[in-house]
């Protein structure tokens, strides 16, 4: 085929070409030198995925200049850095946004067209970067796309893990998990740079035995960790910033001394123990599994990291005392909290400080975020593996618990039950380290991630700190990148948005203030109504052509996506689901809106009843898609395997957004901000961030229900779900259901486990308690929803509502308050 080559603006050779090799020439030159030179193939063998990473290569290309001259320019500034460690990176795709970031949309559309290319074809054959569980390394992504829009000096650090959150499909309406192996092609973004590799010191060496990682004491190895960047490009393309994961290798020196006995094989077998550290991704979201690979696992990125931003530094300054006002390093929750005996380490071993000025030092350097208040996520370690891994770390831990159980003991003289609360090591028959009180102890900074989370941490879940050290404590509301959320995902809406106000809201969301008079515009609403109509009709197509499934845009589309919980208490939907069932069983001619209720979501693979909660909604699924009463009145799917690009489709396409945790539980939630950008409405409890987006709101546009946080603890004691199943009758008729095998009529008794999750084991999570108000609020939206006028105002109140839910907010805060850190335009 003859190709047009298609030139590169001039303007964006003159934004792009800034470091010594110069970027010229066509785009689709080098496209076509990536796509047959990079993989030394012909004509014949290109396939989408050779094409795709042709594509993706090209776009590096233009950026990579950037990319030097953004490091470059930190340098040369010598600013203050912002290092973000994280065990997560929740990242998902990168091609469609970083060529939206660096706004290079026309030229790739040119070569798209030039080169005959199916653009959404190329799309999907990216692998999700799924190096995260949910939330936690979702915000860590969303982070870096704000840090470097914002134009901040800040690196990601994480693991380089072989393999990412297992993918999720569904036999017979369970959950079965395969491995993620997204590295298996080469990956178009990363740069490898063993040049820059850091070795790990370890006080003993390991093996694999049985899956599990056996420890051989009292024999020192080394590991080395090799970093991988990849590029984050801030919106415009002005900046772009690193990701820096790291790899974990065997030196080659490693165990000379076999290779030399002619043990050259079993030598070998060793150093695949070592890269064991990263090959995967714990998949465990909300419980804290003791197992010393995952122990080694936080070692590597604390030790790697440090090693590296330490270099960095020393490369610029002679005077350790400048080092808190050229670092800020944040803790992602306590994943990495052993960064702070290690800066200690540092401090003290290295660079011969005393006790007080490391101390100090350390303490302005690092911060913590804490994501969750449940006590069994809380990391408790056995002080035993410190012992064997890192006992010199050990031994700065209990100096700091020394000194500071002393300084407990002296403002709150006799109370020696709060020195043992306070303690950094949990007594018992296994001795361990209380990470969160390390983080906090050893860091100027703790922060909640929503208001009524930061409350709750300060006075409940580690008030004992927030009495002694009451400063050290703050709330930073949580957010979305509005780049990949509404800009990248939901180009109608965006554009309609664009149309009414301008596109400022792209990199400032409070703009969408503007929108708020506009709710009462009958043509805006008639085009806001058009966007959703739009994003649903695709989002059918979408499934149809790669599921077979069908579903009927002209209902109402429901969702409730998130990793799945007893406390999110996806449950409570499936009852809210089942009133409705018997209603329209009971009245077949009962008037209701049809319906269509999705749920997505990974269970930690360990966690029964969270899987038996998946295989219920499947089996509701399939008897209602059976029950000729209710067909196309309500319909249940369950959509496997819930990752970042589906939530891409599936939140431009959803009205009703479900954020139904027990009040108290989740920290904040970021979903629920998602679904707001979009114009969905929510119907939600008083919980986590979902309380400030009402207040955003307003909370006549909310649709919240239940009990209150206050409420939940106060009820505690005398909650009885006994109580709703004899009182109320369709709660009681919706267990009944269940309890009766309607659900599960070729597998009699399998959801027998949820009659004590729900009835007779108390229920912790309280579900009962809330279905009465749930079903009540859904009839107020089901009552709204027939007015379209109504709702569709209704949606555009809260659109306008969600600008303080970007990640840029957020983001600004920290840097302001936490970290001190000012933006270093690239030039
Ligand atoms: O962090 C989530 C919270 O549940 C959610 O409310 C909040 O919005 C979000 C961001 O702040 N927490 C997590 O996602 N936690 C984890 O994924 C996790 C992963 C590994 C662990 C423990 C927790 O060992």
């Amino acid at each position: 085929a003859v190709s047009r080559s298609a030139v590169v603006p001039q303007e964006l050779v003159d934004r792009y070409a800034c470091g010594p090799v110069g970027f010229s020439g066509s785009a689709d030159a080098l496209y076509d030198r990536h796509l047959f030179h990079d993989n030394v193939v012909g004509e014949e063998s290109v396939n989408a995925r050779l094409q795709y990473e042709a594509v993706a290569r090209t776009v590096r290309d233009v950026l990579s200049q950037r990319w030097v001259r953004t490091e470059q320019t930190y340098q040369r500034e010598n600013a203050k850095r912002v290092y973000y460690l994280s065990m997560e990176f929740l990242m998902g795709r990168a091609l469609g946004n970083n060529i939206r970031n660096l706004q290079l949309d026309s030229v790739a559309g040119e070569v798209f067209k030039s080169k005959n290319i199916d653009w959404t074809n190329i799309l999907e054959e990216e692998p999700d970067a799924g190096l995260g569980n949910g939330g936690l390394g979702r915000l860590a992504a969303c982070f870096l796309d704000s840090m470097a829009t914002l134009q901040l000096p800040a690196m990601g650090y994480g693991l380089r893990y072989e393999y990412g959150i297992f993918k999720q499909s569904i036999d017979n309406g369970w959950q079965v998990e395969r491995p993620d192996n997204w590295l298996r092609y080469n990956d178009p973004w990363e740069v490898a740079r063993p040049d820059e590799a850091i070795e790990v010191k370890l006080n003993c060496s390991f093996h694999m035995e049985d899956g599990r990682l056996k420890v051989l004491s009292n024999e020192p190895s080394t590991l080395i960790a090799i970093p991988y960047d990849r590029p984050i490009v801030g919106y415009g393309g002005t900046t772009v910033n690193t990701l820096r994961l790291w790899a974990a290798a065997a030196p080659d020196y490693f165990d000379f001394h076999r290779f030399s006995k002619g043990e050259f094989i079993a030598a070998l077998a060793d150093s695949l123990a070592a890269e064991t550290i990263t090959r995967v991704l714990y998949p465990d979201d909300s419980t804290m599994r003791g197992e010393a690979l995952r122990f080694f696992q936080q070692y590597l990125l604390v030790a790697a990291s440090l090693g590296d931003l330490v270099r960095r530094f020393r490369a610029a300054n002679d005077d350790w005392h400048a080092f808190p006002d050229k670092a800020a390093i944040q803790l992602n929750d306590t994943h990495p909290t052993l960064s702070v005996p290690e800066l200690m380490r540092i401090l003290l071993d290295d660079a011969r400080l005393g006790w007080d000025e490391a101390w100090d030092i350390t303490q302005r350097t690092l911060a913590y975020t804490n994501h969750t208040l449940l006590p069994e996520a809380l990391e408790k370690w056995p002080l035993e593996w410190f012992e064997m891994l890192i006992p010199r770390h050990l031994e700065i831990i209990y100096e700091i618990n020394r000194r500071f159980l002393d300084s407990v003991r002296e403002r709150f003289p006799g109370d020696e039950a709060r020195v043992t609360r306070m303690s950094l090591v949990e007594e018992g028959s296994t001795r361990k380290i209380r990470m969160a009180n390390l983080a906090i102890v050893g860091s100027h900074s703790t922060n909640g991630v929503a208001a009524i989370h930061s409350e709750l941490l300060r006075t409940k879940t580690v008030r004992d700190f927030h009495d002694m050290l009451p400063e050290r404590f703050n709330n930073k509301t949580n957010g979305v990148t509005q780049r990949r959320w509404l800009l990248l995902c939901n180009p109608a809406l965006s554009a309609v948005i664009t149309d009414a106000i301008g596109d400022r809201w792209i990199t400032d969301l409070s703009e969408l203030r503007k929108l708020t008079p506009l709710a009462d515009d009958a043509e805006f609403r008639s085009r806001v109504r058009g966007a959703k109509r739009g994003a649903k009709a695709s989002f059918a197509a979408w499934l149809r052509t790669t599921q077979g499934v069908v579903v009927n845009p002209d209902t109402i589309f429901d969702s409730v996506v998130k990793r799945i919980h007893e406390y999110k208490r996806q449950l409570l939907d499936a009852l809210r689901i089942i009133v409705l069932y018997n209603r329209l069983r009971e009245n077949p001619d009962l008037e209701m809106q049809p319906r269509t209720f999705f749920f997505a979501g990974k269970a930690a693979p360990a966690y029964a009843l969270a899987k038996l909660i998946i295989k219920l909604v499947n089996n509701i699924s399939a008897v209602i898609d059976n029950d000729l009463v209710v067909r196309g009145r309500l319909k249940v799917l369950f959509l496997p395997d819930y990752r970042v690009s589906l939530a891409e489709r599936l939140i431009p396409a959803t009205e009703v957004s479900n954020q139904i945790s027990t009040a108290g539980y989740e920290a904040s939630g970021t979903g629920n901000m998602k679904f707001m950008m979009n114009g969905a409405l929510t119907i939600g409890t008083r919980d986590g961030a979902t309380i400030e987006m009402a207040e955003e709101s307003g909370e006549e546009n909310f649709f919240l229900f239940g009990l209150t946080a206050d409420q939940v603890a106060d009820n505690r004691g005398w909650y009885n779900p006994q109580w709703h199943y004899e009182n109320e009758p369709e709660t009681r008729a919706a267990l009944d259901l269940i309890f009766s095998d309607h659900f599960s009529a070729n597998e009699p008794g399998i959801f027998e486990p949820l009659r004590k999750t729900l009835l007779t084991g108390g229920d912790f999570y309280m579900h009962l308690a809330d279905l009465t108000s749930y079903i009540e609020a859904d009839q107020r939206l089901l009552k709204l929803y027939a007015d379209p006028d109504a709702w569709t105002r209704m949606a555009i109140l809260n659109i306008a509502g969600s600008g303080k839910f970007s990640s840029d907010r957020t983001i600004a805060e920290y840097a302001a308050e936490i970290w001190d850190a000012k933006p270093c335009p690239v030039r």
